[in-house]
């Protein structure tokens, strides 16, 4: 189990319902000085493919799940690489992976935008935009129908609402009452387009419009995310049905590669950049008294030493043999 996830499923269980919040604090840490490297990486041509960053949003996967436990599935986006790490997968496997290593989570045949870790409950990363609602809402279905204790999470864009998964997948969740939590990490750009050119009305009004429990959020607060996904979950896993969850966020970088952000409004990256998750998260740790500002230098040295150890040895790490997996997958379909 992750530290993370450790520290909350104690503090559940003493009825303390605040998790070490500087648990929260270096989560994001680490997503962030993961992603910076991934950038670097990437620009040297030794991530393959394309990749997709979560710089800006770590507060919305870190809050989200921070309230879940064991068992709980999660269907990530392929900006899965903070949905992966705050649900606890080792940042040593998921760089492995991304460099296409046999060490990878998935053994090196993933790559950035399609991880997957059932060990700690991510059932995938979806590149098919609208994926991981379907995952999610299949995966509910599922733990309903085998009466668990459990719920699943979507993770998706603001964009993926105008995807026909998304009525679908509400309508059908919200019918059957399953324990399902959709949060839409809106980030104000389907790649290049602003949401409001292509999107009519509200996005939480289509889910409250079929009867979801449903809210928007400051996406850039931890505390507040944590606060909106613990009513959500807690919903959902009371049989009460699904709930929405829109995270009012935005990303740092690019899209994707050979994004310039001709599209941002003139001012908008340095007064989003001010609203740096990170930087509330330490305001909010030190005014309360949560921690002082040697834990928090403490937390930062830590997230980079670890990164800059996970760089070295993924890039260090052996390729798979261009066979491997070939002679499994075919026997599975001979068995
Ligand atoms: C079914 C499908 N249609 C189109 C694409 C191409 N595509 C990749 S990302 C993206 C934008 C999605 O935007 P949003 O849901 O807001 O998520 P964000 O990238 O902002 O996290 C599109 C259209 C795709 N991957 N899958």
């Amino acid at each position: 189990m992750s530290r993370n996830k450790r520290a909350v499923a104690e503090a559940v269980a003493r009825g303390d319902r605040e998790p070490e919040p500087l648990e929260l604090y270096r989560q994001m840490l680490l997503i962030r000085r993961f992603e910076e490297a991934v950038q670097r990486l990437f620009q040297r041509g030794e991530v393959h493919g394309t990749t997709h960053l979560y710089s800006g949003q770590e507060a919305g996967a870190v809050g989200v799940c921070s309230v879940l436990r064991e068992g709980d599935r999660v269907a990530g986006t392929y900006r899965g690489h903070g949905h992966a790490l705050a649900l606890g997968v080792d940042p040593q496997a998921l760089m492995d992976e991304l460099l296409g290593r046999a060490t990878g989570v998935c053994a090196g045949r993933a790559g950035s935008m399609n991880i997957v870790d059932l060990a700690h409950g991510l059932i995938g990363c979806f590149g098919i935009v609208g994926g991981s609602i379907a995952a999610a809402t299949g995966a509910a279905l599922a733990l309903e129908r085998q009466g668990l204790d459990n719920v699943a999470v979507a993770f998706f864009g603001e964009g993926t609402a105008n995807q026909a998964y998304f009525a679908e997948c509400l309508n059908f969740a919200q019918v059957l009452r399953l324990p399902v939590v959709f949060v839409c990490e809106n980030n104000r750009y389907m790649e290049f387009t602003p949401i409001e050119d292509v999107t009519a009305g509200s996005i939480r009004a289509r889910a409250e419009v079929l009867g979801l429990l449903a809210t928007t959020v400051d996406g850039m607060d931890v505390r507040a995310v944590r606060a909106a996904a613990a009513t959500a979950v807690e919903h959902a896993r009371s049989g009460a049905g699904p709930a929405f969850v829109e995270t009012l966020t935005y990303r740092f970088v690019g899209h994707s590669r050979s994004d310039p952000g001709h599209y941002r409004k003139p001012g908008e990256l340095d007064e989003m950049l001010e609203r740096d998750p990170l930087k509330i998260a330490r305001a909010w740790l030190l005014d309360s008294g949560e921690a002082s500002e040697e834990e928090l230098d403490a937390a930062e040295a830590w997230a980079a030493a670890r990164i800059d150890e996970v760089t070295e040895r993924a890039l260090a790490a052996p390729f798979p043999a261009p066979d491997a997996g070939a002679r499994e997958y075919k026997e599975s379909f001979a068995a």
